[in-house]
């Protein structure tokens, strides 16, 4: 049995993002106007407010949560990962032949020290450490996953970015031979996701390389993920091979897709609605047996991440830049 079937809720709740895209082939015979210039659109995003600053307590006080922990079976078997299918279990299943070892990651772009770097040395004298986050996908579910990994901010700080460099681009392996989603159009491949660089190296910002203990499983993004807890889960790309600094807002896959529905930051945020559902709550995955799914619980702004990243949007507007 599926985790959905045992959830007993119906597919059209948990495949939003899956039945957009369907959707989407017929919309897009009839968009021929090209989407740059819509609000949300990625091409003029506020700049970060001057002097924004966390304290390290506040910082702290993100890092662990004694919500209840979503099982280890249901993070690895209730997954989005398009590139290896639209349905929450395909990933599990398919994602066994992505291989992911060697690797590499190519950091460049507007940076002093360019350059591509085996998983080791990437990581190099970094220890990972435990931080348990909440995960709110935009479709309306959420887990409380115990991931380790490090700041990302101590990876990007090796590679010298200069004064130019106001984002960070991210990229997700895309291999035709690994991947069979990739046979679908649905997503122009490969995967893409980007932060404004204050975002990067907010200290809540992490560069996962495992969960519960043990290295990530292919399903949840291996070898490397990001996870940027107070976003809307489509931005904690997975399976990353390249980190570029850039001037300008890097290409993202979703608000590529459909600026209107999904935003550049895409902050959790209860009081901006998703166009076609309601954003202010939430069905927390989590506890176990029939507990599962049970409750829907509030949805947080920020996802309850508010003390450690409100600053950063201090005076934004965030039903536009949403
Ligand atoms: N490359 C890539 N990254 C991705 C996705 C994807 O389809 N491809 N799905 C995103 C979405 S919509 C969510 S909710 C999270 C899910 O992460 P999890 O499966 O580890 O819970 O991964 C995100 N990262
Ligand atoms: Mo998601």
């Amino acid at each position: 049995m599926t985790l959905r079937n045992a959830l007993r809720i119906p597919a059209s709740e948990v495949t939003d993002e899956a039945v957009y895209l369907q959707r989407r082939k017929f919309v897009a015979a009839l968009a021929v106007a090209p989407a740059l210039g819509l609000p949300g659109c990625a091409d003029a995003v506020p700049p970060p407010p001057e002097g924004a600053t966390v304290t390290e307590a506040e910082a702290r006080a993100g890092f662990k949560t004694d919500e209840p922990l979503t099982r280890y079976e249901d993070v690895t078997s209730y997954n989005n990962f398009y590139e290896f299918g639209t349905n929450k279990d395909d990933p599990s299943k398919a994602a066994r032949t992505l291989r992911t070892s060697p690797w590499s990651v190519a950091v460049g772009g507007e940076c002093d020290k360019p350059g591509t770097l085996s998983l080791d040395d990437l990581l190099k004298g970094l220890t990972p450490e435990e931080r348990i986050y909440r995960l709110r996908c935009v479709e309306g579910w959420s887990m409380v996953i115990p991931w380790l990994g490090v700041p990302l901010a101590d990876v990007l700080k090796r590679f010298a970015p200069n004064s130019r460099a106001r984002y960070v681009a991210f990229t997700t392996l895309a291999d035709r031979e690994q991947m069979p989603g990739l046979r679908y159009r649905s997503i122009d491949w490969p995967y893409r996701e980007g932060l404004r660089i204050d975002e990067a190296m907010n200290p809540l910002t992490l560069l996962a390389t495992g969960l519960y203990g043990k290295a990530l499983p292919q399903q949840n993004g291996a070898p490397l993920r990001l996870v940027v807890p107070w976003k809307y889960g489509f931005k904690s790309i997975k399976s990353i091979v390249a980190i570029t600094f850039t001037r300008n807002p890097p290409h993202c896959s979703w608000n590529q897709l459909q600026p209107s529905e999904y935003g550049f930051f895409s902050n959790v945020n209860p009081d901006v609605d998703h166009p076609r559902w309601s954003q202010k709550t939430e069905r927390r995955i989590a506890g176990s047996g029939s507990k599962l799914f049970a409750e829907r619980i509030p949805t947080r702004l920020f996802n309850g991440y508010a003390d450690q990243v409100g600053e950063m949007y201090a005076g934004m507007n965030l039903k536009r830049w949403f």
